[in-house]
C-alpha cells in the first residue's frame, strides 16, 4: 500500500481536488499543512518539495509529485485502478480539456479575483477591489460555458462516472457559489446547474469542502 501525505491547506481549491480523488477511492492520506496566507508556501523547507511555493504537494512512498494534473492521474492509477479516468479516448480527451481549461482560463478569474477580492480580502482587513471583481466575471463565464459545451451533465461531468474533471471543479464552485457573481457566471450553463445541484450533495463534498 502506497503511504501517502498532501502537503498543502484545507482551504486551497487544487488540495481540496486531490482530497476529493483520495476520498472518494477511500484511500487513507495524511494532510500536512503548508499555509498560503501566512507565507509557509514559500519556506525554504517547502519551496524543496516544489520550486513554484504552490500547494498542493504529493508525497508518495518518499517521491514529491507537483501540479495536480500529474498528481491526480497518479493517484488514480495508484489507489483507484484508473477508475476517475473515462477508458473511452475521447471521454479522456474531455475530461483533459477541462481540467486544462480549469487551469488556464477559469481558476484566474473565478478563484485568484473574485472569489480572493470577495471572500478573502474583506476578512483580512482589506476592501474588495470592484472593478476587478467586475472585470473578471466575463472571462470566468466564457471559461465556464466552454465547460458547458464539453460536458455531458448527467449527473457529472462527463455522464454517469466521476472523473477527475468533477474533482477540478467542484472545489471552485463551493467557493464561487457563495459570492454574488455566481448567477450570472452559470446563467446560461444549464447542464452545469444541474451537475452542481448533484455533487454538492456528495458527503465527499461535504467533508473536503465545508
Ligand atoms: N499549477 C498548480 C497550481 C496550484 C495553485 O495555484 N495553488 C494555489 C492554491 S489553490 C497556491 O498554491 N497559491 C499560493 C500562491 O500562489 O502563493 C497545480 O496544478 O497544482
Amino acid at each position: 500500500m502506497t503511504n501517502i501525505t498532501v502537503h498543502g491547506t484545507p482551504i486551497s481549491t487544487y488540495v481540496r481536488t486531490v482530497r476529493l480523488l483520495l476520498e472518494e477511492a477511500g484511500t487513507d492520506y495524511n494532510l500536512k499543512d503548508v499555509g498560503i496566507l501566512n507565507g509557509e508556501n514559500n519556506s525554504a523547507e517547502y519551496l524543496a518539495k516544489n520550486p513554484f511555493g504552490k500547494v498542493p504537494t504529493l508525497e508518495a512512498d518518499g517521491e514529491f509529485i507537483y501540479e495536480t494534473a500529474a498528481i491526480t492521474e497518479y493517484l488514480d492509477s495508484v489507489v483507484a485502478n484508473d477508475k476517475f479516468s473515462p477508458s473511452n479516448p475521447l471521454s479522456k480527451a474531455r475530461m483533459r480539456q477541462i481540467m486544462a481549461v480549469i487551469d488556464s482560463y477559469f481558476y484566474a478569474p473565478a478563484i485568484r479575483t473574485i472569489v480572493i477580492q470577495r471572500l478573502i480580502v474583506p476578512t483580512q482587513g482589506g476592501k474588495t477591489d470592484e472593478d476587478a471583481v467586475k472585470n473578471a466575471v466575463a472571462p470566468a463565464k466564457t471559461a465556464l460555458e466552454a465547460i458547458e459545451s464539453l460536458t455531458v451533465g448527467s449527473p457529472y461531468l462527463l455522464g454517469s462516472e466521476l472523473t477527475i474533471a468533477d474533482f477540478y471543479l467542484i472545489p471552485i464552485f463551493f467557493y464561487l457559489s457563495n459570492t454574488p457573481e455566481f448567477e450570472a457566471i452559470i446563467a446560461d450553463t444549464p447542464k452545469i446547474k444541474s451537475w452542481w445541484n448533484e455533487v454538492s450533495q456528495l458527503p465527499s463534498v461535504n467533508k473536503v469542502c465545508a
